[in-house]
C-alpha cells in the first residue's frame, strides 16, 4: 500500500477527535486485507493460540507482541495504509514516523469470572516526567480490528471518553476497577474498522468474555523527534529496499530531525493539508 490515495479528514472527524480523544474509521481495511493480516497474525501468534485452555488468568490469555511484525509483507505495507494514515497526518503533521507496532490477541475468559484489575494509563509514559497538566498531543495509535467486536466485553480496549484533556489522574473508588467520573466506552466495531486514539487518552486492556479470540493490530505514529520503541529504533534495510519514499520516512529512514521530512511534506502540499509554517521570529 502507498499513500498515493488521499483521504481528507472531515471537519466533523477533527471535532470528534478533539472532543473525545479517539475516532472510529469504518471499513478502513477491505475484507481481503483483513484476511491476509489475520493469516500473518495467526502465524506470529501460533504458540499463543495453541496453549492449553486456562480461564481467568488475564496475563496467560493476553498476547501483546511488538517486535518482528514488519517481517510480514502485509504488515509492512499496512504502515502506509491510506484510509487511516492520511488522517493521522492531518491530525499531527507531515513530520511523523512509526513509533510502535503491536499484535494483540485475547483468548476467551470465563464470562462469569470476577472483574480483574485494569491497567488504566496514558501512552508513552509522558506524564511520568511532565505530570498530568498541560500534556501535549504527540502521537496517535491506529487500532485495526481483525475480528468483530459487536458484543460488550469482547476484548476491545476501553477508552475513557474525553479524558485526554484531563489534568489529573483518574479516580478509581476502592474495590472498583473503573473510574467514576468519566464515560468508559466499550466500542462496537467490525473487522476492518479502525480506532484512532491519541497518547493522552486514558485507556485500558479488558478481558475477552466472548467465545472467540479477539484480534487487533496497533500501529502508533508520533512526531519524528519522538524516539520509536526499541525494536523500531534502527530500521531494517530489507524493509527500506522495498519501500517508496513515504514508507521510508514512516519506517524511520529520515533520522536527522533537522532535515525536513520531504516525502510527507510534499504529499501534504500536493493535497493542500500542509500546516502553516511556524516562524522562529516575527517582525514587529
Ligand atoms: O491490550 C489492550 O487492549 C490495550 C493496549 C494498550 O493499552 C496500548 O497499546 O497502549
Amino acid at each position: 500500500m502507498t499513500l498515493v490515495e488521499f483521504v481528507q479528514l472531515k471537519p466533523e472527524q477533527r471535532e470528534a477527535f478533539d472532543a473525545d480523544g479517539f475516532l472510529v474509521v469504518r471499513d478502513a481495511l477491505n475484507s481481503e486485507t483483513v484476511r491476509q493480516l489475520t493469516e500473518a497474525g495467526d502465524r506470529l501468534a501460533e504458540s499463543f493460540l495453541n496453549k492449553p485452555v486456562v480461564m481467568d488468568r488475564a496475563e496467560y490469555n493476553h498476547l501483546d507482541l511488538r517486535p518482528g511484525l514488519l517481517e510480514e509483507t502485509t504488515m509492512l505495507s499496512l504502515v502506509s495504509n491510506p484510509s487511516t494514515v492520511s488522517l493521522v497526518l492531518q491530525l499531527l503533521s507531515p513530520n511523523i514516523h512509526l513509533h510502535s507496532t503491536a499484535l494483540i490477541y485475547k483468548r476467551p475468559e470465563d464470562p462469569s469470572g470476577v472483574p480483574f484489575r485494569r491497567g488504566w494509563h496514558r501512552d508513552i509514559r509522558i506524564p511520568r516526567d511532565l505530570g498530568h497538566q498541560n500534556l501535549p498531543r504527540v502521537g496517535i495509535k491506529i487500532c485495526y480490528c481483525l475480528t468483530d467486536f459487536r458484543q460488550p466485553a469482547s476484548g476491545m480496549t476501553l477508552m475513557a471518553r474525553g479524558s485526554h484533556l484531563r489534568r489529573a489522574p483518574l479516580i478509581v473508588r476502592k474495590g472498583e476497577i473503573d473510574p467514576q467520573d468519566v464515560e468508559v466506552s466499550d466500542l462496537k466495531l467490525n473487522a476492518g474498522d479502525a480506532l484512532l486514539f491519541e497518547n493522552r487518552i486514558f485507556h485500558t486492556a479488558a478481558p475477552n468474555r466472548s467465545d472467540r479470540v479477539s484480534k487487533v493490530l496497533m500501529y502508533g505514529y508520533a512526531y519524528r523527534w519522538m524516539k520509536p520503541e526499541v525494536y523500531l529504533d534502527v530500521p531494517n534495510q530489507r524493509y527500506l529496499q522495498k519501500a517508496d519514499p513515504i514508507a521510508r520516512q514512516l519506517i524511520g529512514e529520515y533520522r536527522d530531525i533537522d532535515t525536513p521530512p520531504w516525502a510527507l511534506e510534499e504529499w501534504a502540499k500536493r493535497h493542500h493539508v500542509h500546516p502553516e509554517p511556524v516562524p522562529w521570529t516575527v517582525e514587529n
